[in-house]
C-alpha cells in the first residue's frame, strides 16, 4: 500500500506551496491569525449503535469539519480508528466543501493500522479561505459485533496531534482545538416495560363463557418491543396456555382475548414481553397473577341491581307523566 506520510518529512503538498511560493513570490503575505475558536471536529462526536438496529456490515458516515478557521491555505486530517471494529470504505472532500482546494493528493486509507488521511492545498492562490465547513466525509463499515447482551464494542476516533494540521499561506500552523469521534456498538440492555395491564369485562364481573380482552401498554427504550406474550392456567398453573399479543396501533396497547371458560372457573394470567435486543419483561403482579372467577350471569348482586334499575325507570317514568300534565 502506497503511505504519504504529510507530516514528518517535506510532504507532497509542502513541496507544491514552496515551489508555488518561489513562483508567486510577489505575492502579499498574511499574517496567520487562528482565531480562538477555531476547532476541527469529527461530526457526529458520538457514533453508537446497537446489534438489533444496526446489523454488522452497516456502514455510517462521519465528516471532518473545521470550524473559524481564518486563511487556510493548506489542511491535512489522519483520523484514527480501531481496524478489528471497524473498516474504512470511503473518504473523499465534498464537491460544495469551501475547502476543496485544488490540490488534493488521493486519500490514503489503511484498514491494517486504522487511519484515513487525506489533505488538500490551494496551490498559490493566496490568500487561504475563512470561515466553517466540511474537510473530509469518511464512511466506516461496522464489522465486529458484540455477542452477549450488556456487552459493548468500541473505540475512539482519534485525530492525530500531529497529522492534522491547518496551515497558512506561509506554511505555518495554524492552532485549532481537536474535538474527537466516538464509536460504539452495543447489545442492547434496557428491558421493556410493562406499563398498565386492564382487562374487559373487568375482574368481578365476567360471565360464563364470554371471552375476555386483555389489553397491555409496554414500552421499550432504543430498539423497541418486538412481541407481547399473555399466559393464562385454568387450573392453578398445573397447565398453561399463551396467546401472542397484537399490537393495536389505534390504541398503542397489545391486545389479546382468554376465550369463554365454565362458571366458577379461575382464570390467572401474566404477561411477558421481548424488546427487539432480546430484553426480557414479565408481569405477575408481584406473584400474585392477574385473576378472575367466572360467575353466573344473574347473581344475587346482579338481580338486586336488576331490582333497582326496574324500580329507577318506574320512577322516572311517573315523574315524567307528571310533567305532561297541563297546569290548570
Ligand atoms: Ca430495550
Amino acid at each position: 500500500m502506497r503511505k504519504i506520510n504529510l507530516k514528518h518529512s517535506i510532504s507532497l503538498i509542502c513541496l507544491i506551496l514552496i515551489a508555488a511560493a518561489l513562483i508567486f513570490s510577489t505575492s502579499p503575505k498574511i499574517v496567520a491569525q487562528a482565531t480562538d475558536g477555531t476547532t476541527v471536529s469529527i461530526v457526529p462526536k458520538d457514533n453508537i449503535f446497537y446489534v438489533e438496529t444496526t446489523p454488522v456490515n452497516s456502514t455510517f458516515v462521519v465528516n471532518a469539519t473545521v470550524t473559524d478557521v481564518t486563511n487556510l491555505y493548506n489542511w491535512q486530517v489522519k483520523l484514527h480508528f480501531d481496524p478489528s471494529l471497524l473498516q474504512c470504505t470511503k473518504a473523499f472532500i465534498p464537491a460544495d466543501s469551501p475547502f476543496k482546494f485544488p490540490v488534493t493528493p488521493t486519500p490514503v486509507i489503511d484498514n491494517t493500522t486504522g487511519y484515513v488521511m487525506m489533505g488538500a492545498s490551494l496551490l498559490g492562490e493566496v490568500p487561504g479561505v475563512n470561515g466553517s465547513g466540511v474537510l473530509a466525509t469518511i464512511t466506516f463499515k461496522i464489522i465486529s459485533a458484540p455477542t452477549t447482551p450488556g456487552e459493548s464494542l468500541s473505540c475512539n476516533l482519534t485525530l492525530d496531534a500531529e497529522d492534522t494540521y491547518l496551515l497558512d499561506p506561509d506554511i505555518v500552523e495554524m492552532p485549532y482545538t481537536p474535538i474527537h469521534g466516538y464509536y460504539e456498538y452495543a447489545l442492547d440492555t434496557t428491558h421493556p416495560e410493562i406499563v398498565e395491564v386492564t382487562q374487559d369485562p373487568p375482574p368481578d364481573n365476567v360471565l360464563e363463557t364470554q371471552v375476555v380482552k386483555v389489553s397491555v401498554n409496554v414500552t421499550d427504550y432504543e430498539t423497541g418491543v418486538k412481541n407481547v406474550t399473555l399466559i393464562y392456567t385454568t387450573d392453578n398453573w398445573t397447565t398453561s396456555k399463551s396467546l401472542s399479543m397484537e399490537f393495536n396501533a389505534t390504541s398503542g396497547f397489545w391486545e389479546a382475548e382468554i376465550p369463554g371458560q365454565a362458571l366458577g372457573t379461575l382464570v390467572k394470567y401474566k404477561i411477558e414481553a421481548y424488546d427487539y435486543a432480546g430484553n426480557f419483561a414479565s408481569d405477575d403482579k408481584a406473584g400474585e397473577y392477574y385473576t378472575y372467577t367466572v360467575i353466573p350471569e344473574f347473581t344475587a348482586i346482579a338481580i338486586l341491581i336488576l331490582l333497582l334499575a326496574t324500580l329507577s325507570i318506574a320512577i322516572l317514568i311517573k315523574n315524567s307523566k307528571k310533567h305532561l300534565k297541563p297546569k290548570n
